[in-house]
């Protein structure tokens, strides 16, 4: 019998839109991964381009007590994965929980959610994006795009690049103190797109790539996270978990395709999840 794995993943309940915790936990759970969730806000939509006046109640102040509580029953968990967070003061509180969760035997994975296509989600400002630096320096495994690396690194956005600019980058962003940064949405050709990640322990790129489709796909960078943080739980290998997650991101973009002009908000990773199942025990 193999042991059950335990994931925590740490991120906003956008009530609709298709991101955050109601994608990592679906995903996750398919994966075979018992999945806590600590919701560090309740959103009534996503705060992405096509939502506007949306609800917002912070949670922040529920978290220290919620990891109180996990402390005095000995919770461990084999994976932390945090996504959005919403304020500074969250970041620092989701910081002090990798202090108290985080294990020589488990990981921490930080989607540093910042924004896309060169621009900062709403409401984040350059003070955020400071923090989200120091929480990217305690994790394991980061999963920027470029327009995170881009405001991570503190350099000019770019859709044009090469594979030596890529090598560059994520040598740079290892040297922000995580071990495995992970490039997602990379795309030199317009014909293929995937991911590049190096690991700095033994100095070692992996990439993993498919078809390019050219078009956003909202909540694809979710997706996409949380396959990759099922697959590490799993101890799967490195490469493995990036061909996990490139392939079912892009089964979802497919999947979405024939229905996008209802669910441009999302994408429609419930139609292919059976692929997901299969990807994971093949
Ligand atoms: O998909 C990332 C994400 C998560 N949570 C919220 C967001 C976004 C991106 O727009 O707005 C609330």
């Amino acid at each position: 019998m193999i042991d059950m794995k335990k994931v925590v993943s740490i991120q906003d309940i956008s009530c609709f839109g298709k991101c955050s915790l109601t994608v990592a936990l679906p995903i996750i759970s398919a994966m075979g991964i018992e999945t806590a969730v600590i919701p560090t806000a309740v959103l009534s939509t996503h705060t992405g381009k096509g939502f506007e006046n949306y609800t917002f109640r912070d949670l922040t102040g529920d978290i220290p007590a919620i990891a109180d509580h996990w402390k005095s029953m000995g919770l461990q968990f084999n994976g932390i994965y945090t996504g959005y967070l919403g304020s500074i003061e969250q970041v620092g509180i989701v910081s002090d929980f990798f202090d108290s969760f985080g294990r020589e035997d488990n990981f921490i994975l930080v989607d540093p959610v910042l924004g896309d296509s060169g621009s900062l989600y709403a409401g984040f400002t350059n003070e955020f994006v400071a923090e989200m630096r120091k929480l990217c320096s305690k994790a394991d495994y980061i999963l920027p795009n470029m327009t995170e690396v881009s405001f991570l690194l503190d350099i000019p956005y770019t859709e044009v690049y090469d594979e030596d600019y890529v090598k560059d980058i994520l040598k740079k962003l290892s040297e922000l103190g995580c071990r495995v940064p992970v490039m997602t949405g990379v795309c030199y050709d317009g014909v293929r797109q995937g991911a590049v990640a190096y690991d700095s322990a033994n100095d070692r790129y992996y990439s993993s790539f498919g078809r390019n489709v050219d078009r956003h796909f909202h909540g694809t960078g979710d997706i996409f996270s949380s396959v990759f943080t099922g697959a590490a739980a799993l101890g799967k290998p490195l490469q493995k978990c990036l061909d996990i997650a490139v392939n079912y991101t892009y089964d979802c973009i497919e999947a979405t395709i024939p229905h996008f002009e209802e669910t441009w908000y999302g994408s429609c990773f419930e139609l292919c999840i059976e692929n997901l199942i299969k990807y994971v025990k093949e």
